[in-house]
């Protein structure tokens, strides 16, 4: 165990990367000499043909490049990129009023876990949510659109990581904090670790009608680190699973220092419950925000012990039990909630921290699962055959073992170092068990090398047999964390905006462009069409405008062309500017014209055999 942790805690070290490359050379060997007829199977599989389309839609995270990833399964051609918390010059996403407004002043985020929304327990495909771990944000995207409609700021938190997992009706979006830090952004120096820092769950609704996310209310917790989380579904709806670590309170070194005890907990949260209590006033406000504390309620937060540092806690699809993995512990732990509600209901507590009662590891768990030679378990998915998938990040494969015993049935290599899985419609109540993805922390060999550098990458296997069958492996930028795998039809994407009449600062007739002047502001409500741009209908020349230097420019652009795929950039020289108006759209940019001469505007995005006469100028009159 020891030289266990010291290989996993050495990340850098010789060691593990010896480790690692001795396992991976008698993989690669396996992989060169797979029978032709096999290789063929797999071709034929992923091989999706013009005319026809994937079945499945893949919602990648995009890490620390704060996008969202669009695939197709089993294709595994990469669509599209939605950005969500960077900007994005491609699509001006962060360059134009509305989504810089939303960004709220940060230029990037580490999106860790999108959650497709829920209705009865099953992906109902109409918005994705995000998490930035590094700014404490959660985004909603609307997939009949593919962009981003809200980000909402959290107060209170230190790195939403255990988010964003959705309630079976989508009733709450959970975000559980990684860092624990003093609330409302006060100081405290970290000898006042264990006093004056909070764990902090926030519980956000959101009104899918207005597109918008909203702050319910908040959990104070211990001074843990909340890794992962999930959602309860039938007989375990109303509660939410998370795993911690560093129950040790260690503020330094925390690899060594935060894996000191051999159990961390599960927090098990009944949000049903604490919904009710919210509403009854039990709430504190705390820096504005509604807040529960454990010490004030009863009968709606324990603590289960589980095997140190866990890492993934998945629900099964049938909601009776949840499997956490260990990072340190080469094991998977399945516990069972009516064993939890029993011993909830007999009071068998071990334990109480900081008002929270601590079951009884024995009393709640039902097996642990140790495959031999096994090692770093991370995350467990589902078919719909009562399987478990789980990856191992340190030996380098999928694991297949039957839920109801534990019995390992498959083991197939994972090229390499998987972090999670994802298996198709994998974390609804009916998962489709189809085929599973694993997002995978280290590529090596398996690309054309372009530097010190390697991506990211995706396998794709079959599991619909008795054996997992690897078919194929794609390169992905970072960072593949997590994803999801919703059936194609269940998506709706919409082919243009929908056309209002009465939105504020379109102009839906060329006739109409128009340049209206407000003391130094100066509002440009034009079209772009193809293959114009029209800015004032009555000026002689259409696609030109003149400011004088010193004023604030407001570009209205609609696009006026209401066919799919007919999208306008507009790129203002110089002014490091750029923005897209896709079909049907009005979109606004602002800027101060600071600095004189003339400066072309062009068409960024290439719409129409006359593309290239797409253009006008910003004339800016000196001073
Ligand atoms: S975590 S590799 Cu950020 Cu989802 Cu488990
Ligand atoms: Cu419009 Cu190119």
């Amino acid at each position: 165990m020891n030289k266990l942790l010291t290989a996993l805690l050495g990340l850098s070290s010789g060691l593990l990367v010896s480790v690692l490359f001795f396992s991976d050379v008698g993989r690669q060997n396996a992989r060169a000499s797979t029978p032709d007829g096999e290789l063929a199977s797999a071709a034929q599989k992923v091989y999706v043909p013009h005319g026809k389309k994937d079945e499945y839609y893949l919602f990648s995270s995009g890490g620390h490049s704060g996008q969202l990833f669009v695939y197709g399964v089993p294709s595994m051609r990469q669509i599209r990129i939605v950005p969500v918390f960077s900007q994005d010059a491609a699509t001006g996403y962060g360059f134009d009023d509305a989504s810089k407004k939303m960004m709220g002043g940060y230029t990037w985020g580490d999106f860790h876990h999108p959650a497709i929304s829920e209705t009865a327990g099953d992906y109902d495909g109409q918005f994705l949510f995000a998490n930035d771990v590094a700014n404490n944000r959660i985004a909603a995207v609307d997939l009949s659109l593919f962009h981003t409609t809200d980000i909402l700021k959290m107060p209170n938190m230190g790195g939403p990581h255990a988010a964003v997992f959705v309630t079976p009706n989508t009733e709450y979006i959970v975000a559980p904090t990684r860092f624990a830090r003093p609330l409302g952004d006060e100081y405290a120096p970290l000898d006042k670790y264990k006093e004056k820092y909070k764990g902090v769950v926030t519980m956000i609704q959101f009104d899918r009608a207005k597109k918008k996310l909203n702050l319910a209310y908040q959990i104070v917790l211990p001074p843990w680190s909340y890794d992962l989380s999930d959602a309860g579904k039938k007989m375990s709806d109303g509660w939410v699973v998370m795993t911690t670590y560093n129950t040790e309170f260690a503020t330094t070194n925390l690899e060594i220092n935060a894996s000191q005890k051999d159990r961390d907990y599960i927090v098990m949260v009944n949000w049903k419950k604490l919904e009710q209590e919210v509403a009854a006033g039990k709430a504190n406000t705390v820096n504005g925000v509604k807040m529960i504390d454990p010490r004030d309620v009863q009968g709606a937060i324990y603590a289960i012990p589980v095997a140190k540092s866990p890492h993934g806690v998945d629900v099964t699809p049938d909601g009776t039990r949840f499997v956490a993995s260990g990072k340190l512990a080469p094991l998977m732990t399945v516990f069972s909630f009516q064993k939890a509600f029993d011993a909830i209901a007999k009071k068998d507590f071990v334990a109480n921290e900081f008002g929270i009662p601590v079951l009884k590891y024995e009393s709640v768990m039902e097996r642990e699962v140790d495959p031999p030679g096994a090692l770093g378990p991370l995350h467990t998915q589902f078919d719909d055959r009562g399987n478990a998938f789980n990856t191992m990040f340190i030996s380098s494969e999928v694991v297949k073992w039957k839920l109801d015993t534990g019995e390992v049935i498959d083991r197939q290599p994972v090229f390499y170092s998987p972090g999670h899985a994802t298996a198709a419609e994998g974390d609804t109540a009916a998962p489709d068990g189809t085929y599973l993805i694993t997002g995978n922390k280290i590529a090596k060999d398996s690309f054309l090398g372009v530097g010190p550098s390697h991506p990211e990458s995706l396998d794709l296997f079959d599991i619909s047999g008795d054996k997992m069958q690897h078919l194929m492996s794609v390169p992905i930028p970072p960072e593949p964390h997590y994803s999801q795998m919703v059936k194609a039809d269940k998506i709706k994407p919409k082919l243009i905006y929908d056309k209002d009449e009465t939105r504020p600062d379109s102009v839906w007739k060329a006739d109409d462009a128009r340049i209206e002047r407000k003391g130094s502001e100066v509002h440009v409500y034009g079209v772009a069409m193809r293959s114009k741009f029209i800015f004032d209908a009555k000026a002689e020349r259409k696609d030109s405008f003149t400011v004088r230097q010193g004023d604030r420019v407001f570009l209205h652009i609609t696009n006026i062309d209401l066919d799919q795929d007919i999208t306008h950039g507009l790129e203002v020289m110089d002014y490091n500017l750029n923005f897209e108006i896709q079909p049907g759209q009005t979109s606004t940019l602002s800027f101060t014209a600071d600095k004189s001469g003339v400066f072309p505007i062009y068409c960024t995005n290439f719409c129409s055999a006359l593309h290239q006469e797409m253009s006008g100028h910003l004339l800016v009159q000196p001073k």
